[in-house]
């Protein structure tokens, strides 16, 4: 018997083709509620560290879409760990993974607030923002975020901010307005 996961995942697979709306160019890979079948799936697709520039891995919960369009979302925010260029290297695949395992395993005592998190592959720096749906439950966007930084072993030097959607939709410059840190 397969060891069963508390949620049902669905891996998503962002490729960026201007032919296409952003969300079109969203396509799910496949969907796993086991522990075993999650490892099928991590063991046979490539690591971040090697996908294109421009793409993005999205894992959520079976049932919302890695937008801020869903309903599941649409009231909702991330956590952003934004990278250096040379954290590639060394730090991308394992944060990755940490938190894949944070959301399976239902690491926080807050997990119904997590929608998913998503992978950024960029030229300018990876990005990895896990998606809470709620950002007006201060308590539990703060649970989560404290949490993601002991599990990933962030250094308390190093301050990571919590985006609104609305605010990441609606903005003009590059400034971007945390509206919490940990
Ligand atoms: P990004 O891929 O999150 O970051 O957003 P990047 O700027 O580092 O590449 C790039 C662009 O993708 C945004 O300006 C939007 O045009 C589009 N985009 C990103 N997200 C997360 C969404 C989304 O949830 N919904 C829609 N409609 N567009 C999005």
């Amino acid at each position: 018997i397969k060891h069963p996961l508390q949620n049902c995942w669905t891996l998503w697979y962002f490729e960026n083709d201007r032919n296409q709306s952003w969300e079109k160019n969203q396509r799910e890979i496949a969907s796993f509620d086991t522990v075993e079948d999650f490892w099928s799936l991590y063991n046979h697709i490539k690591p971040a560290s090697e996908l294109k520039q421009g793409t993005d891995y999205s894992l959520f919960k079976k049932g919302i879409r890695p937008m801020w369009e869903d309903a599941a979302n649409k009231k909702g925010g991330r956590w952003l760990i934004s990278l250096e260029k040379k954290q590639r290297t060394n730090d991308l695949d394992r944060y990755w993974l940490d938190i894949i395992l944070c959301l399976i395993g239902e690491a926080f005592e807050n997990s119904d607030e997590v929608c998913g998190a998503v992978v950024n592959i960029r030229y300018k720096g990876d990005k990895i923002g896990v998606w809470t749906g709620d950002a007006s439950k201060g308590a539990a966007v703060l649970e989560i975020g404290r949490k993601l930084k002991e599990r990933l072993h962030i250094s308390n030097r190093i301050t990571i901010g919590y985006e609104v959607h609305k605010d990441t939709m609606d903005k003009t410059g590059s400034s971007s307005k945390y509206s919490y840190s940990v």
